[in-house]
């Protein structure tokens, strides 16, 4: 990473007023979550589709839920890390900031971000099946849903972790308010995605039509890299805070 790159990153950010970053797994790597895709990613022990879609909840729900208690255990162990801190203190410090994140660690919240739109849901969460009624659990704190395998709701239907999962929609409301951030802002910094997954992955695409510079800030190339404006090659908990130095 040149100073020079980041240089040009930090001159668009104190030119503009409005600002959105777009967060992925990578974001929470140093935090001890492991990524989707990487090298010791989710996927490389699991298959998504074993796991992460309506299909594979409707023939085992008891080893989706294992799965899930899994990396609730792992989350509730981690930490935010400076590259969350960054963002959150971003959050103040420009007049607009939209913090857009595919990931459901929660870590953002954590780390003192308060508006958040959260495109794939949150692991802390849990709702039931029939009633769609949501159940919230606190990092930390033992889980309900531990309580039965695999879960059940009051009512007695079963619960389910409320993510969104492949071919579900997200929630229109988050996408409608994402994308017009996305169409607004002046710097949109893309943050540890592999933007591989839709509908996520085309917000860049947004943000660069309506004018934005877009950063793209990744240990690795992306699908994304070619069409980033300005690449800041590094880890999230490096790079961000180098970024705010320069200022
Ligand atoms: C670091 C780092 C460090 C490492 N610092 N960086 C259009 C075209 C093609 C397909 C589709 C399309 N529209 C819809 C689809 C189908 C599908 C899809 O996109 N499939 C693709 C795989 C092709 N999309 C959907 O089904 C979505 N629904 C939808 O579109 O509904 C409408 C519809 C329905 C039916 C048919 C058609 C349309 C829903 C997607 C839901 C995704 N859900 C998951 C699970 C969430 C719950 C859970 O966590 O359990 O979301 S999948 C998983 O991938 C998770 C993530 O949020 C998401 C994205 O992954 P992410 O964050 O990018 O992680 P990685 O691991 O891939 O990348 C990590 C990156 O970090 C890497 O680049 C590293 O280099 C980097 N990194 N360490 C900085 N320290």
């Amino acid at each position: 990473m040149h100073d020079a790159t980041i240089e040009r990153a930090a001159g668009a950010l104190r030119e503009a007023d409005r600002i959105a970053a777009l967060t992925g797994a990578g974001m929470s790597a140093e935090s001890g979550i492991p990524t989707f895709r990487g090298a010791g990613g989710l996927w490389r022990q699991f298959r998504p589709e074993e796991l992460a879609t309506p299909e594979a909840f409707a023939r085992d729900p008891s080893v989706v839920w294992d799965w899930y208690r899994w990396r609730r255990r792992l989350i509730a162990q981690a930490e935010p890390n400076d590259g969350h801190r960054v963002l959150a203190r971003f959050e103040t410090r420009f007049p607009e900031f939209t913090l857009v994140t595919q990931n459901v660690d929660g870590l953002h919240r954590r780390a003192g971000s308060a508006a958040i739109i959260e495109l794939h849901g949150n692991i802390w969460r849990a709702r039931c099946t029939v009633e769609r009624r949501r159940v919230v659990d606190q990092a930390g704190d033992p889980p309900a849903p531990e309580a039965s395998d695999p879960p059940r709701c009051a009512c007695g239907a079963l619960l389910r972790p409320d993510v969104v999962w492949f071919g579900e929609m997200l929630d229109p409301v988050d996408v409608a308010r994402a994308t017009a951030a996305l169409r607004r802002c002046a710097v949109l910094l893309v943050v540890g995605t592999s933007a591989l997954v839709f509908p996520a992955a085309g917000f860049p695409l947004i943000a660069a039509e309506a004018g934005a510079l877009v950063v793209e800030i990744n240990t690795e190339e992306t699908a994304l890299t070619a069409r980033a404006d300005v690449v800041l090659r590094g880890p999230a908990a490096g790079v961000l805070p180098a970024l705010e130095r320069a200022l």
